[in-house]
């Protein structure tokens, strides 16, 4: 069997996702997630000019071989683009594995370690009322977990809540980067605050999550770890950008409030010495920035280790086929800790048929050969790219800050 063609396909059913499909000279083809917010044209280039060239002719099947070849070949290793442009393969490659097994993902990876997967969903509001409101809505999903994110007094715009109540949070939303104004004294006085409300309106079981989104240095997240002490959070995420593993530790002599991180992460390289050092205790890499599910299962492995548990990056500009690969990878890992679940819009589910489905706070990947996600190209052509920008963050004086 060879890789007979392959293409990229992208499109904008409400925000640029970008996927690429590999054909076999059998008629089986699988398809993977290759969408970086912000920067998806670089990932394109690099796919149709570097990679696919390289592929056609190539064993669909030598799944490794593939990935050390793209990996070890690029010699320029690493990095947000290769290592995307490189899991985008390898989740087409495991698609196809798995079809032509005539089993659904999990199946190969070593069949259930669970019956569902627990995932949270995000409740944002622009104050404390309208956010416990959207905590409520969640609570009557079923969500077991919830992230919390609330616009912060005395501040314009923050990370999570959109510009409009109800309106889909989209942060890349501008055709050039819009420059939001940041205030971390505001933003510590406030949290706090923020889920003394929450755990005093839903009880002591709702699983709290929290997005700092990489705005603290690391005293002031040790400050807020323990200031959120007494609300037993689920997780504080990226609470400090974390190019610096070591400075975790000193997050972690401070405070018990367990930590996630690692959404930005592309490989195990980014992750070891937090791994190793037990400064976490999430990882949060995905499937689609961090190599795909040959890498991830390295990280994965060597998390468990450390009692470090996954805790998957699962928003909207990560698309449904990166979704339903890591719901199957969810189902069979054995340090699972949780999976972050953004609805997409309902153009993006026409684009993108899957077998995944929620049911009251879990989700299940489905029984289709494959990881079970497919793409309409028709629907797909719908909607063309549209040039969009990640926001940048300015301190009060003006000092350009971590968004
Ligand atoms: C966020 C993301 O979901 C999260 O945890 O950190 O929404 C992040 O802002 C986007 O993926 C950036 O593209
Ligand atoms: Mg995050």
């Amino acid at each position: 069997m060879k890789i007979r063609a392959a293409k990229v396909i992208v499109t904008c059913p409400g925000r640029n996702l970008v996927t690429l499909k590999i054909e076999t000279d059998q008629g089986v083809y699988g398809i993977g997630d290759a969408t970086l917010n912000g920067r998806e044209k670089a990932v394109v280039a690099y796919l149709e000019e570097h990679l696919i060239p390289a592929l056609i002719g190539r064993d669909p099947q030598r799944i490794e071989d593939t990935w050390q070849y793209l990996y070890r070949g690029a010699y320029w290793r690493r990095g947000p683009v290769t290592m995307t442009a490189i899991a985008a393969v390898d989740m087409a490659l495991w698609d196809i594995k798995a079809k032509l097994a005539d089993m659904p993902l999990y199946q190969l990876l070593g069949g259930r370690s669970r019956d569902r997967v627990m995932v949270y969903g995000h409740a944002t509001g622009t104050d404390i009322d309208s956010c416990l409101e959207e905590v409520e809505q969640h609570v009557r999903q079923g969500y077991q977990a919830v992230r919390v994110q609330c616009g912060i007094p005395g501040i314009a715009s923050t990370y999570g809540v959109a510009k409009v109540p109800g309106q889909r949070y989209e942060p890349a939303d501008s055709e050039l980067p819009a420059e939001h104004v940041w205030s971390t004294e505001k933003y510590l006085n406030f949290v706090p605050r923020l889920f003394e409300a929450v755990r005093k309106q839903f009880g002591p079981d709702l699983h709290l999550l929290h997005d700092v989104h990489h705005r603290l240095t690391p005293i002031e997240a040790a400050r807020l770890g323990k200031l959120v002490e007494p609300y037993h959070l689920f997780w504080l995420e990226d609470s400090v950008p974390a190019e610096n593993q070591q400075a975790f530790q000193l997050i972690r002599q401070h405070t018990t409030t367990p930590l996630a991180v690692g959404e930005v992460f592309n490989s195990i390289h980014d992750c070891r010495e937090l791994i190793q050092s037990q400064s976490i205790d999430y990882i949060r890499a995905s499937l689609t920035h961090a190599g795909g599910i040959t890498h991830m299962r390295r990280i994965a492995d060597f998390a468990a280790l450390f009692h470090v548990r996954t805790g998957f990056h699962g928003a909207t500009d990560l698309s449904p086929v990166c979704m339903g690969a890591a719901l199957h990878f969810d189902t069979w890992v054995p340090n699972f800790g949780i999976q972050e679940h953004m609805p997409h819009s309902e153009e993006t589910y026409e684009v993108f048929p899957h077998a995944y489905r929620f049911d009251q706070g879990y989700f299940t990947p489905g029984e289709t050969p494959g990881h079970g996600v497919d793409i309409d190209e028709k629907q797909a052509a719908r909607y063309p790219y549209k040039p969009a920008y990640l926001p940048v963050n300015r301190l009060e004086d003006g000092t350009l800050w971590h968004w």
